[in-house]
């Protein structure tokens, strides 16, 4: 007996120890991001996860989107967290009794009895059932899954185009920070600064009970963040009466490119995509006109109540790439751009970083601050795969494959080291890379 260390054997082949880490993470109906830190399921988190188990299990990959779905609200919003009721209270912060979806959600069609928060997440989702459909088309269609998501997507991009066009040009906007996915970018130091925080003593915070806190967002920023959604509980959720609005880059090309899934989904389904497809260009025109700068070569935050672009250069910046009718200008700008001094691939750094390296605000271990993520990366590798950079696409792969499996599978690295920062063993990470290795 005795537990003899084989590297042969324990560190397994990339596939097969990112198939652990989901396998590991899943609770039967979906996947915790990681169950130290995040034990519920997260909106974003399971469409990138569904991405990458459509190559482990389609089955599992259809189950995982349709969970999340059934705790979808009413007015058609797909909340950001659905809890799950077996995990003690204290795990996770903001917990249920904050939120109180089903009783302060309630004219929202919050769901009765599934508890879930009252926010959204950037819309992955229509992207995700296109590519699970396709991995195996034959179950799909036994299991009747495009003909059951299909309206549920529908309604989802509803309330985004007409609810969130809070800055009525026809882009949708995020009300928290957290809706954007990535919490503490600098890009919100300046909308943020507006909103009182609520006081530190009002709220415990259980990420520090895990995290480094040098790695995690400040306590001033936490007390605004719960201050915005406090308001937005007490308002019944509400739009249309925050104090913080903005229209994200990275949120507004997920949409697009999500737009454009719908459109297959619906052909698939026998309909024509062509209103689906031609409302996926408008909005491409209207991303270009609100958030382009010309000057430096990227897409920015356009902050809707305090007017105008926000001077800060995150990765969100150059997602856009992702959408597949950007004008060749704009694709050649952004390309240069993440290449360039400010995210230095293929040159300074292994992974583009979540913010500008030159950035006064840059610090390579805080959050979305500056390290490099699995999912911003993925997103741009699928971007300059698509508009044909192909040389760049496979070093960014290559980069992004070996990370992964070198730092753990970890949440997200320092841009320039690879070190591992935040939980080992994250859904995305593991999940992405085995997307990656098909
Ligand atoms: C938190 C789950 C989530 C991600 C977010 C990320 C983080 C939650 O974790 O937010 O408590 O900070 O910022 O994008 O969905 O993985």
């Amino acid at each position: 007996e005795g537990a003899v260390y084989d590297p042969g054997v324990r560190g397994g082949s990339l596939h097969r120890r990112a198939a652990e880490v989901l396998e590991g993470n899943w609770t039967g109906t979906s996947t915790v991001p990681s169950h130290r830190l995040y034990p519920h399921q997260w909106s974003w988190d399971s469409a990138f996860i569904a991405i990458g188990l459509r190559h482990l299990s389609p089955l599992r990959a259809q189950t995982e989107l349709e969970t999340l779905l059934d705790a979808q609200w009413g007015d058609g919003r797909i909340p950001h967290i659905v809890f799950n009721p077996s995990v003690p209270l204290e795990a996770y912060f903001p917990s249920p009794d904050f939120w109180r979806s089903s009783t302060a959600g309630r004219a929202a069609g919050a769901p009765r009895t599934t508890q879930t928060s009252g926010i959204v997440q950037p819309p992955v989702h229509a992207l995700a059932a296109w590519l699970v459909h396709r991995s195996d088309p034959g179950l799909s269609r036994a299991r009747g899954f495009l003909p059951r998501v299909y309206p549920r997507l529908a309604a989802w991009h509803r309330y985004l185009l007409h609810r969130r066009d809070l800055g009525g040009g026809g882009l949708a906007s995020v009300v928290h920070p957290w809706e954007q996915g990535m919490d503490n970018s600098p890009a919100w130091d300046a909308p943020l600064s507006r909103v009182a925080p609520a006081p530190a003593r009002s709220f415990r915070r259980a990420d520090l009970d895990h995290g480094a806190a040098e790695d995690r967002p400040t306590d001033l920023d936490y007390g605004r963040y719960v201050r915005l959604a406090t308001d937005y509980r007490d308002g019944g959720y509400a739009d249309g009466r925050s104090e913080f609005a903005v229209e994200d880059p990275a949120f507004n090309a997920l949409l697009i490119a999500s737009e454009h899934a719908l459109a297959r989904i619906a052909a698939e389904l026998g309909a024509t995509g062509t209103a689906r497809d031609a409302r996926a260009e408008r909005l491409t025109v209207a991303l270009v006109e609100r958030l382009w700068d010309p000057a430096e070569e990227m897409f920015l935050c356009r902050d809707v109540i305090g007017g105008g672009l926000v001077p800060e250069r995150g990765v969100s910046g150059l997602l856009p790439l992702l959408v597949p009718g950007l004008p060749r200008e704009i694709v050649a700008a952004l390309v240069r751009t993440a290449h360039g001094p400010h995210f230095g691939l293929g040159d300074t750094t292994r992974l583009v970083p979540s913010y500008d390296l030159l950035g006064e605000a840059f610090d390579p271990h805080r959050y979305w601050r500056g390290p490099a993520w699995f999912n911003t990366n993925w997103m741009l590798e699928r971007g300059l795969r698509l508009h044909g950079e192909l040389g760049r696409a496979d070093a960014l792969r290559s980069a992004l494959l070996e990370t992964a499996g070198a730092s753990g599978f970890a949440e997200y690295v320092d841009p320039y080291t690879g070190e591992p920062c935040g939980a080992l063993g994250f859904s995305w990470t593991a999940a992405l890379a085995l997307d990656l290795l098909h």
